[in-house]
């Protein structure tokens, strides 16, 4: 395959892990401050970024290429509110669709349709990612700061019902 569009598919192997991990460190941080709900929502949303990784490595193996799997650094252990835990989410979030972006305009210089054409299902992925993290944060603004158990409640049912993130 093209090397710089595999260089830059490896980068977003890179960013991949990155969010998985990042995620895995806030569901940590949430269970062991007593938020359930919001931990399990970002357990689930680590599992999915894995996979997103995965879709990754395995596509570049595919065609040609050699995945390989970085060293990452290490994500925040500290949080200080719920609110600013998920204005990070969303503003990470951001990062990744700016990225996926990148790769669809290098796909484009390159003349690489086929990836061009792959990558579609990223940028489709990451209108739902943004959607569900401003979602969160609309309910966090409704709930304010003294009533998080409610919206911790709250999370789990949106996840149990199958919205606001949490699918493959
Ligand atoms: Fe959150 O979608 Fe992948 O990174």
């Amino acid at each position: 395959m093209n090397k710089n569009v595999e260089d830059i598919l490896n980068r977003q192997v890179e960013r991949e892990a990155y969010s998985s991990s990042l995620y895995l460190a806030m569901a940590s941080w949430s269970e062991v401050n007593g938020f359930p709900g919001v931990a399990d929502w970002l357990y689930v949303q680590s599992d999915e970024e894995r996979l997103h990784m995965l879709k990754f490595v395995k596509y570049i193996n595919e065609r040609g290429g050699h995945a390989i799997i970085p060293a990452l650094k290490k994500p925040e252990t500290e949080y200080k509110t719920v609110k600013s835990m998920f204005q990070e989410v969303l503003k990470h979030e951001r990062f990744i669709t700016a990225s996926i972006n990148e790769i669809v305009a290098l796909c484009v210089k390159e003349k690489d349709f086929t990836t061009q054409n792959w990558v579609q299902w990223f940028v489709n992925e990451q209108i739902e990612e943004e959607a569900n993290a401003t979602k969160i944060l609309d309910k966090l603004k409704l709930a304010g700061e003294g009533n998080l158990y409610l919206f911790d409640r709250d999370i789990m049912a949106l996840r149990a019902a199958g919205a606001g993130g949490a699918k493959a």
